[in-house]
């Protein structure tokens, strides 16, 4: 039998179980209990009654499922929505495990292109990798802020799963979260992560807002972190954004800084308070690949040094 005639339609409709609810999976949780029986499976235990606020700034309270990662439901998940950021999702992964089954589809969400290969290979049922540029941040421990509407896309690396992926961006569009299933989220996943790589690393050491990579002394580094993005993937066979070489990864780039130019990137919401920063899962396949390819890439390796004693 094939993986299609295996489908059912309704499996979304199953338990999704999100996994490191922070601002993305709480986003992804409240938006998807409208249709779904939603978990949100963390550390410690949340309030079971969480707000979203809108886009357009309405307010809805849902009351949803919560559970510790040491103490989880007897059930086995229809979905599991891996959250974490990427330093933590292989811990967390091990620790939901023993409650995953070869039918439980599993959505990784994080950033970089480090946990998606191993646990794409591990996990026995189908899995499949997201990036998104929604924008959500946390109030307090029961309510998260939608803050800006983004687009999600959805794929497996082996470009397998298409009905799964079809059905899932279906129901998160449904939800209010626009969604794409692709074919190429290994070429997406590499452009986010050039995105990440010339933007974050620079915020995060000079404390700095986006728009202020526009202007003297950090223009010229942003530049030469894209000339040395670029020329790793082209080595790597990731194609450029729009085809166009270099010139489409400094669009592309310049882009995102002028469309983000008042936030505080989450590298550097991540130095200032302390926590562990996704530099091994941003940096380290840049530096991994050019290291293979026997490419320099002195900027972005001491960019990696200097980050390295903040974790
Ligand atoms: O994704 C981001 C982040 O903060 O991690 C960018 C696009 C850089 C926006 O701040």
């Amino acid at each position: 039998m094939t993986e299609a005639s295996h489908w059912d339609a309704s499996h979304w409709s199953a338990s999704h179980w999100i996994v490191g609810p922070g601002a993305l999976g709480r986003l992804i949780g409240l938006r998807l209990a409208t249709r779904a029986a939603v978990t949100l499976v963390g550390r410690r235990s949340l309030p079971a009654r969480q707000t979203l606020v809108t886009p357009e700034g309405d307010r809805v309270t849902h009351p949803l499922a919560t559970a510790c990662l040491d103490a989880l439901p007897e059930a086995t998940p229809g979905v599991v929505h891996l959250t974490t950021k990427a330093y933590a999702a292989e811990a967390a992964y091990a620790a939901i495990a023993p409650r995953l089954g070869t039918t439980t589809r599993l959505v990784l969400w994080q950033n970089g292109y480090g946990v998606q290969p191993s646990l794409s290979a591990h996990h026995p049922g189908p899995v499949l990798c997201a990036t998104t540029t929604e924008g959500a941040y946390l109030e307090g421990d029961a309510r998260v802020v939608h803050a800006g509407h983004g687009e999600t896309y959805l794929g497996s690396l082996d470009g397998g799963h298409a009905d799964e992926a079809a059905d899932l961006a279906q129901t998160l569009s449904c939800t209010g979260l626009a969604t794409r299933a692709v074919d190429d989220i290994h070429t997406r996943l590499w452009q986010k992560l050039a995105v990440n790589a010339a933007i974050n690393p620079l915020v995060a050491r000079f404390r700095i807002r986006n728009g202020q990579l526009r202007d003297r002394p950090f223009h010229p580094m942003v530049e030469g972190a894209i000339a040395e993005v670029a020329t790793i993937l082209a080595a790597e066979g990731i194609a450029p954004p729009e085809g166009r070489g270099r010139a489409g990864w400094q669009a592309l780039i310049w882009r995102v800084v002028a469309g983000t130019a008042n936030n505080r990137a989450s590298m550097l919401q991540d130095v200032l308070a302390g926590r562990p920063t996704e530099r091994e899962a941003i940096l380290g396949p840049l530096l991994a690949a050019a290291q293979r390819h026997g490419l320099a890439a002195p900027q972005l390796a001491a960019l990696d040094a200097q980050l390295r004693r903040c974790d």
